[in-house]
């Protein structure tokens, strides 16, 4: 899949338009687009990133880092995936940047997501649903996800997210309406972010082959 990854990244490469700034994401096949990206680092702005792993592979490139707070509104943001439905609708979070991709695909005109075939489902679910977690608020917001929806809520021992936070995995799920359990997994006190994007869906989605599939 690794070639996978590289085509598509380097077809979303042909959605940047000089003196962008571009919303860049975290993984593996964002790792192929920020390489890519970097052949044409003089004729961006710069880059808005969701990770410090991805900062710090972009400043290696000289591509400048800039706050988001200083970006104003992007014309573009390019992201993986770790599930991808028929509608565009997303899991992410298994590489735990879920809050700053869905502040940074908020932001953003366009969300390109790039993708190897296997990330392809008609349901979401099969690949555990990463929830960011106040630490305090971990075993409440695991019974209120058992209550809610009877999946099995998995702690990430070891991982904390770039914002000092937890991650829960649930698995078990059959996500048939994503945007619904977004909104209400989304109202327990102690989620800071869920990994389901419905209600923010990619735009564009580029399945990496010879050749790429654009969606
Ligand atoms: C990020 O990286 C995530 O939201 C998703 O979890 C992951 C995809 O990883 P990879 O590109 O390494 O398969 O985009």
């Amino acid at each position: 899949m690794t070639e996978a990854k590289r085509l598509a990244a380097e077809k979303a490469i042909e959605f940047v338009e000089d003196g962008m700034i571009v919303g860049v994401g975290t993984g593996s096949t964002v790792a192929y687009f920020i390489d890519a990206l970097a052949r044409m680092r003089h004729r961006i702005e710069g880059a808005v990133s969701s990770s410090e792993q991805s900062s710090a592979r972009l400043r290696g490139h000289g591509i400048e880092v800039i706050d988001p707070n200083n970006a104003g509104r992007l014309a573009l943001y390019v992201d993986g995936a770790d599930e991808c439905d028929p509608h565009k609708c997303l899991i992410k979070g298994g590489g735990a940047a879920l809050t700053r991709e869905k502040i940074i695909a908020e932001a953003s005109d366009k969300f390109v997501c790039i993708i190897d075939p296997s990330k392809r489902v008609d349901v979401l679910g099969r690949f555990p649903l990463p929830i960011e977690v106040i630490p305090m608020a971990r075993s409440l917001v695991a019974r209120a996800i058992v209550a809610a929806t009877g999946a099995q809520p998995v702690w990430r021992e070891g991982v904390q997210t770039d914002n000092g936070n937890w991650i829960l995995d649930v698995h078990g799920l059959s996500i048939t309406e994503p945007l619904v359990l977004e909104r209400e997994l989304n109202q327990i006190p102690g989620v800071v972010s869920v990994g389901l994007f419905a209600r923010r869906p990619a735009d564009v989605v580029i399945v990496g082959g010879e050749p790429p599939v654009v969606l």
